[in-house]
C-alpha cells in the first residue's frame, strides 16, 4: 500500500528486529539468553500486554550507544518509507535506558541523528520525523517528572509527551502534573488509554492529560457516551490491529473493531506498535486490514488522509500530503 500516511504511533524499541538484537549484543558484549535469531523469534507468541512487555524490556538490554540509537531509528525510517510513510512521530522510552546507565543525550542525540541519516541515506528527502518522549506509566510519577527535567536541554528535538507501558492499574491521573508541566514547556501531548485498560482511562487523557490523540482507544467502544464525544471532538486514535491480534484482544484480525470504530465516525489512523514483535509495519498493517477486515481503497484512504490531520506537522506540510 503505498497511499502517503504518516505513522502516528510507533515505539522505536519496538523495530528493533531480532537479527539487529543479535547484532548489537555482539558488538555491546551483552550476553542474550537465546542461542539464535530464530530461537528469539520463537518466544514472540504473547498473551497479553504485560507478556509482551516482558521480551521487550529484556531485549532494550543490547540498546547501549548513541551509534545503537542512530542505526535502529535509521533503519526503521527506511523500512517504513518503503512501505509509504511520509512522517513518522516516533515514541521512545528513556526511562528504560536511564535505569541500564545509558545518559539522555546518547539516546535523544542518537535517536536524532538516526532520523538524518534514515531521511538523507534512505528514506528519501520528502520523509520527515519527529520524537515523542514517552513515560512509563509502571513507574512513578515522580520518576516521569524527573525524566522530564532530564530531557529539558533536549526539547528543540522533542515534539511532545506520551503514556505508555503497562496500563490496568495506571491511570492517567497519576501522570496529571507531569502533563501539565509538559505542556507548559510547549509540548504536544498524547498517551496511550483504552488498550487493554477501561474506557474510563481514556475519559481521563482527555480530561485530566488534555490529550490531543489516544493512543489505541479500542475500549472506548464499550462507552456509548464517549464514543458520542470522540466523535463530536474528532480525537484521533491511533489503532493498531496487528498489535492488538497479537496481545489477544481479539481472536483475530477478522474480529477487530476498527470498522465499528469507523462507523461511528470516529477519527482512525492505522499504525504499527511495535512492528518487529507483530508482524508488520505500517503498510502490512494497511494491508492485512485490507485482507481481513475488507476495507476498502477508500477507506483506506480515508484513514491515510487522517494520519495526516492527526499529525504534529504543520499546515503547509498537510496539505503537501494530502
Ligand atoms: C507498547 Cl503495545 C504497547 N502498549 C503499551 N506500551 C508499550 N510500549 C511498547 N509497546
Ligand atoms: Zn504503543
Amino acid at each position: 500500500m503505498d497511499i502517503p500516511k504518516a505513522e502516528l504511533h510507533v515505539h522505536i524499541e519496538g523495530t528493533m528486529e531480532p537479527e539487529m538484537v543479535f547484532e548489537l549484543a555482539r558488538r555491546n558484549d551483552v550476553e542474550l539468553p537465546y542461542s539464535s535469531v530464530a530461537e528469539l523469534r520463537s518466544r514472540y507468541e504473547f498473551s497479553d500486554l504485560q507478556s509482551f512487555l516482558d521480551i521487550y524490556y529484556a531485549n532494550m538490554a543490547v540498546l547501549r550507544t548513541r551509534r545503537d540509537f542512530r542505526e535502529l531509528t535509521a533503519a526503521y525510517l527506511r523500512e517504513s518509507a518503503r512501505q509509504g510513510v511520509r512522517h513518522a512521530e516516533i515514541f521512545f522510552d528513556p526511562q528504560a535506558h536511564l535505569a541500564r546507565g545509558v545518559e539522555m543525550p546518547a539516546i535523544v542525540d542518537g535517536l536524532s541523528e538516526g532520523i538524518t541519516e534514515g531521511i538523507t541515506e534512505g528514506a528519501g528527502s520528502g520523509v520527515t520525523a519527529e520524537l515523542i518522549l514517552c513515560f512509563l506509566r509502571d513507574q512513578s510519577a515522580e520518576s516521569a517528572m524527573d525524566t522530564l527535567r532530564l530531557a529539558e536541554p533536549f526539547l528543540d528535538r522533542i515534539i511532545g509527551v506520551g503514556l505508555d507501558s503497562a496500563e490496568v492499574g495506571h491511570p492517567p491521573s497519576k501522570f496529571t502534573e507531569v502533563f501539565d508541566r509538559a505542556r507548559e514547556l510547549g509540548l504536544r501531548a498524547v498517551a496511550h488509554a483504552g488498550e487493554e485498560g477501561p474506557a474510563e482511562y481514556v475519559r481521563e487523557a482527555l480530561d485530566l492529560l488534555r490529550v490531543e490523540r489516544v493512543d489505541h482507544g479500542i475500549r472506548a467502544l464499550d462507552d456509548p457516551e464517549l464514543v458520542d464525544r470522540l466523535r463530536r471532538e474528532q480525537v484521533p486514535l491511533t489503532v493498531c490491529p496487528l498489535s492488538n491480534v497479537r496481545l489477544g484482544s481479539f481472536s483475530h484480525l477478522s474480529q477487530h473493531t476498527l470498522p465499528r470504530l469507523m462507523a461511528e465516525g470516529l477519527m482512525v489512523t492505522i499504525n504499527s506498535d511495535d512492528p518487529a514483535y507483530f508482524g508488520g509495519y505500517a503498510g502490512e498493517n494497511f494491508s492485512a486490514v485490507r485482507e481481513h477486515l475488507g476495507l476498502t481503497r477508500e477507506q483506506l484512504r480515508q484513514v491515510a488522509a487522517n494520519s495526516v490531520q492527526a499529525s504534529f506537522l504543520d499546515r503547509e506540510r498537510k496539505s503537501a500530503l494530502l
